[in-house]
C-alpha cells in the first residue's frame, strides 16, 4: 500500500487492517507504510473519551462529532476496548448508538478490534490514529471504557483526556479512581438533563476531588464541565474549552513536550514487549519454563534466584548461534 491510498474511506480501513494483522509480512507492509505518512502526521487535534459503560459515550461521540463535522471537520473515531477480549464484543461494536455519526461522510468510525492484550490494543490504536491523520482527519476521538489501566494508556496517546462521569455524585465520588483524575484533562458530568441540581453537585463534588490530587505547584487542574450527549446542551462550550486549552499547550510547549513523551513511552513499550516475545519464544527458556515456575511454586527456588537463572540462560549467544 501507499500513502495515497489512504484518500479513500476503503483505502483507509484497508491499511488499518494491515496494521492490525498479525502476520509478519503484514506487519512488515504496515511499518513501511506508516513510516512513508510520518510526516503526514501529528496534525490532529488527539481527544481521549473514558468513562464507565452506560455513562454516555457512544451517545455522547456522536453528538459531539456531528457537531464537529457540521463545522467542516472530519472526525475519525477510534476504540481501545480491555474488556472485549472476554466478552467478544467491541465498545464501537454497537454503531447503532453512533446513528448519526456513522452515516455521515465528514466520519469514520472504525471498531476496535479483539485484543489480545491492552498493550497490544494500545499499539495498533496508535498506528490506526497516525493513519487517520495521514488520510486528512483534523480530529481523532479514542473512546476507552474506564476498566483497569485503559484511561492511562488512552492519555498516553492523546492531546487531551476527557472523562464522562454521571450525574449521581454522592454515590460516585466514592468510587472514583485516584488514577481517573491523575491523567484527566477535562471532566464532564454527562446526562445533565436528567437532573441540574444533582449535576451541579457532582460538579463540585469533582471540582474538589480534583483539587485534593492537584500538583502543590500551582498546577491548572482540570475543567469541569456539564453536558448532555443526547440534548447537546455544553457540547459547543465543551468544543471551545478543548480547543482554547490545546491552544494553550502548543504556545506553552506542554503540548509537544506531552507528545515527545508519549513517542519515547511508546518506543519502550516496544522494546519491552519485543524482549518478551523474543524470552518467550527462546528455546532454551521453553525447554525450562515449566519447570523453573513449578520450582518457584513449590517454594523449591526464589523467585529471584529464578528470574536471574533465566535470565541469564538468554543472555548467552543462542547455540549453534555466534561462534
Ligand atoms: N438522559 C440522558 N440519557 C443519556 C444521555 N447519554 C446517553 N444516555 C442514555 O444512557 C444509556 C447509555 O448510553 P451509551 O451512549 O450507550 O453509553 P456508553 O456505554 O458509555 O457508550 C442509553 O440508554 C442512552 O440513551 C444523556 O445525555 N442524557
Ligand atoms: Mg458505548
Amino acid at each position: 500500500m501507499t500513502p495515497e491510498d489512504l484518500t479513500t474511506r476503503a483505502g483507509l480501513s484497508r491499511a488499518i487492517t494491515l496494521a492490525e494483522s498479525s502476520r509478519r509480512d503484514h506487519q512488515t507492509a504496515a511499518r513501511r507504510l506508516i513510516s512513508q505518512i510520518m510526516p503526514l502526521t501529528g496534525k490532529a487535534c488527539r481527544l481521549g473519551v473514558t468513562g464507565v459503560p452506560g455513562v454516555g459515550k457512544s451517545t455522547f461521540i456522536d453528538t459531539f462529532g456531528s457537531l464537529l463535522t457540521s463545522k467542516g471537520l472530519k472526525v475519525a473515531v477510534l476504540a481501545i476496548d480491555p474488556t472485549s477480549r472476554r466478552s467478544g464484543g467491541s465498545i464501537l461494536g454497537d454503531k447503532t448508538r453512533m446513528a448519526k455519526l456513522s452515516m455521515d461522510p465528514g466520519a469514520f468510525i472504525r471498531p476496535s478490534p479483539a485484543g489480545d492484550t491492552l498493550g497490544g490494543a494500545a499499539a495498533r490504536t496508535r498506528e490506526a490514529m497516525l493513519l487517520c491523520e495521514a488520510a486528512g482527519f483534523d480530529v481523532v476521538i479514542v473512546e476507552t471504557v474506564g476498566v483497569g489501566q485503559s484511561e492511562t494508556m488512552v492519555s498516553d496517546m492523546v492531546d487531551l483526556l476527557l472523562a464522562l462521569m454521571l450525574p449521581n455524585a454522592g454515590d460516585e465520588l466514592q468510587g472514583i479512581k485516584k488514577g481517573l483524575l491523575e491523567v484527566v484533562d477535562i471532566l464532564a458530568v454527562n446526562k445533565c438533563d436528567l437532573d441540574r441540581k444533582a449535576a451541579e453537585r457532582a460538579r463540585s463534588g469533582y471540582e474538589t476531588a480534583l483539587h485534593l490530587v492537584a500538583p502543590a505547584e500551582g498546577a491548572h487542574t482540570a475543567p469541569v464541565r456539564l453536558v448532555s450527549g443526547q440534548t447537546g446542551e455544553g457540547l459547543e462550550e465543551l468544543w471551545d474549552l478543548t480547543v482554547r486549552m490545546r491552544a494553550a499547550a502548543h504556545a506553552s510547549g506542554a503540548l509537544q513536550r506531552r507528545r515527545a513523551l508519549q513517542q519515547v513511552r511508546w518506543l519502550d513499550s516496544l522494546v519491552a514487549e519485543g524482549l518478551q516475545r523474543r524470552f518467550e519464544a527462546d528455546p532454551r527458556i521453553i525447554a525450562c519454563l515449566k519447570d523453573v515456575r513449578e520450582d518457584v511454586s513449590n517454594g523449591r527456588m526464589p523467585a529471584s534466584a529464578a528470574a536471574d537463572y533465566l535470565l541469564d540462560l538468554t543472555a548467552e549467544p543462542p547455540l549453534g548461534g555466534r561462534g
